[in-house]
């Protein structure tokens, strides 16, 4: 087989990965569940799989979402990888049989997908949701400033910037779906994990305000053992630290989730640095996909040691 071009080296349209999701909770019916957690505004459903090796009473749980930005394409695509990993490698990689043998694991592969099925249809570089609103022709709601964390609070309120922030918390269904699944999920999940893209950092909060967050020195941790594994098995930089400290930003997912009780709380941005940006190519996703992997599960098994 031609090496480059297996289905996790490459991008796919937003019904392709309906499929996939589809196709995976058939082929893993006994691990894998899909958990209807909500509908974008366009009406499409938000898929998060559920992954459970086993039903240990009190079993914690991590969380991990893709695609909140439309435009950040290797988002989506870690997504994939990470289930196919784990799934695939459950029993024959150490690592990820340890964190599936103490924690159930959420992956919501799209969070936006009106905006990432625009991507690929009207507009590759578009950031926010496709929500409409009245008095303005301009549309979508940055979901990164739309949670309830110092929400608005030196956010853009103007419909057409790129970070609008929407008119109240929570104002946008995908948000909701989101927020609404983490509350009622808070006792069991320990771990939330957001992927974005670029810049190649680990981030934790706080990112509306620079106080530091009580547990500063376990993200801290847990962070510097990410990228130093980065660094040792890929060679790569990634930076970390509290979100808050570049540059201030209100309404995001992971202060949110942080405040919500979920202490290990983590904003990754994958590859690259700006060379190609959002534009990430293809030859790229195995490299960027990989170094994030490890990343994650060098978080995940900190956490379970906690
Ligand atoms: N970066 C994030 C953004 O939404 C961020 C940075 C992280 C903001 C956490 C707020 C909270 O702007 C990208 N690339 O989207
Ligand atoms: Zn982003």
């Amino acid at each position: 087989p031609r090496s480059g071009s297996t289905f996790y080296q490459k991008y796919h349209p937003l019904e392709v990965i309906y499929s996939w999701i589809n196709r995976t909770t058939h082929d893993y019916s006994s691990t894998v569940k899909a958990i209807l957690v909500g509908s974008s505004y366009e009406k499409r459903p938000l898929y998060a799989l559920k992954l459970s090796l086993n039903n240990r009473p009190n079993k914690k749980a991590m969380w991990i979402d893709c695609g909140i930005h439309a435009r950040e394409w290797i988002s989506p695509a870690f997504c994939l990888s990470f289930v196919h990993h784990a799934l695939s490698f459950y029993n024959q990689n150490r690592e990820i049989t340890d964190i599936l043998d103490s924690m159930d694991i959420y992956v919501l592969p799209v969070l936006n997908p009106d905006g990432y099925k625009h991507t690929w249809t009207k507009n590759r570089l578009w950031r926010k949701n496709r929500s409409l609103r009245r008095g303005t022709n301009c549309v979508g709601v940055d979901l990164n400033r739309n949670f309830d964390a110092s929400w608005g609070q030196g956010a853009s309120h103007d419909p057409c910037s790129e970070i609008f922030c929407g008119s109240f918390p929570e104002s946008e269904p995908e948000t909701q779906a989101v927020a609404d699944f983490l509350r009622s999920h808070k006792d069991s999940i320990q771990l939330y994990i957001t992927i974005h893209s670029y810049s190649q950092k680990l981030l934790f909060p706080f990112s509306y305000i620079t106080d530091e967050p009580e547990n500063l020195s376990d993200l801290l941790e847990m962070a510097k053992g990410a990228a130093d594994n980065i660094r040792k098995y890929y060679l790569n930089h990634y930076a970390y630290g509290s979100g808050g400290k570049a540059l201030l930003a209100p309404g995001g997912s992971d202060d949110w989730a942080y405040n919500l009780g979920i202490k290990y709380s983590f904003t990754f941005e994958l590859q690259d640095r700006g060379r190609y940006g959002f534009l990430l190519p293809e030859s790229q996703i195995d490299r960027a996909c990989k170094e994030a992997l490890t990343g994650v599960k060098t978080i995940a098994l900190n956490v379970i040691e906690k």
